[in-house]
């Protein structure tokens, strides 16, 4: 059985040491050594180079090293009737429940308004409502949003989610396309993105939405950059609408220098850090995955295969 790892990725040989360790028996190559072709049954992928996924005729299954996948499917070529799973693993989803957590206490607390209080060496006592007045809501709650949706229900908010399909969450008020969006949007205070890239979801954060959350809301954007139209949300934070908004994930990555988020005193960048692919847990998912299929087992058994027609 051979594997190859697809991309010019700066830990690649810690990847590949990784699988041959988790894989023993398996042939793992890299990126450019293909060798032969024919042989490879696995491609394992973040950044894969353009048309060298259609250039493997015995594919079985393509695994993304993210859990997003657009950067696979950006591929024109991209072989859709080969399996993707994307990545689904215990460290990026605790690594997204951090982030989420702490930049959801952050707003709750109001930090970015004793922030700008400080920097005026101003003394004003405005005190934070307590979380159980506090209502976060959820764009996406898929594998890594209902973690986060139920972390932040057992820490007292009011949570409530939006989806594409109608979910039942213990303790989460679940809102389905675009029939709920304006009530969920209408409730939230704190609106987190954890939607993938889709054509359904370009600009879902848009001049329409954005003034559908209530006057004060924050926005703390994980997903994807494509979610947010730019110019309506530095509109409604200039307007004083949005009163501020973290954001992890850009349209361009690295976000360019000249870009007006790095300067905006309401947005807090961060450089798409929010979870990690960690090489120790990932590859371990990588493999279970590898030797489920290969002892006979289903693509129906593994988290996280890619629905082709939604597109995520
Ligand atoms: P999932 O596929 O498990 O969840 C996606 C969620 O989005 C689902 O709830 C899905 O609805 C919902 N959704 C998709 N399309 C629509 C739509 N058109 N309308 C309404 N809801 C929609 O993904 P994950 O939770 O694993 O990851 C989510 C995203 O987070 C990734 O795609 C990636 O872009 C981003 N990410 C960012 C990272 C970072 O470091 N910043 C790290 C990891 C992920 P339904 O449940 O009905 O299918
Ligand atoms: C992502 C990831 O999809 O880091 O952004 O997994």
């Amino acid at each position: 059985m051979t594997i190859l790892l697809m991309d010019a990725l700066p830990h690649r040989d810690a990847w590949a040491e990784a699988l041959r360790e988790k894989l023993p028996g398996h042939e793992v190559r890299v990126w450019p050594d293909v060798g032969n072709a024919d042989e490879i049954e696995h491609a394992v992928a973040c950044f894969p180079e353009l048309g060298e996924l259609a250039k493997l005729p015995n594919l079985k299954a393509m695994h993304s090293l993210w859990a997003g996948i657009d950067h696979v499917t950006r591929d024109p070529d991209m072989p859709w009737s080969v399996p993707l799973i994307r990545m689904v693993d215990h460290s990026l989803t605790q690594g997204m429940l951090d982030y989420v957590t702490g930049h959801v206490y952050r707003f709750h607390l109001t930090m970015p308004a004793f922030e700008a209080l400080q920097a005026q060496a101003e003394w004003h006592q405005q005190v934070p409502p307590l979380v159980e007045e506090r209502s976060v809501g959820i764009m996406g709650i898929g594998v890594l949003g209902s973690v986060i949706a139920k972390q932040l229900a057992g820490l007292g908010f009011q949570v409530r989610g939006w989806a594409r399909t109608q979910k039942t969450i213990d303790g989460v008020d679940c809102f389905a396309g675009d029939a709920g969006l304006t009530d969920f949007l209408a409730g939230t205070e704190i609106l987190v993105l954890l939607l993938p890239n889709t054509p359904e979801t370009a600009d879902i954060v848009n001049d329409e939405t954005l003034a559908k959350l209530p006057a004060g809301a924050t926005l703390i954007n994980a997903g994807r950059g494509t979610l947010i139209d730019e110019g309506a949300l530095i509109q409604s934070l200039d307007s004083g609408h949005l009163t501020a908004a973290t954001l992890d994930v850009f349209k361009t990555e690295p976000l360019p220098k000249d870009h007006p988020f790095w300067a905006h005193p309401k947005i807090s960048v961060t450089p798409h850090v929010a979870a990690e692919t960690r090489i120790s847990t990932a590859s371990e998912s990588i493999a279970r995955n590898i030797r489920h299929l290969e002892s006979g087992g289903s693509f129906d058994e593994i988290d996280g295969v890619v629905d082709a027609k939604a597109g995520y």
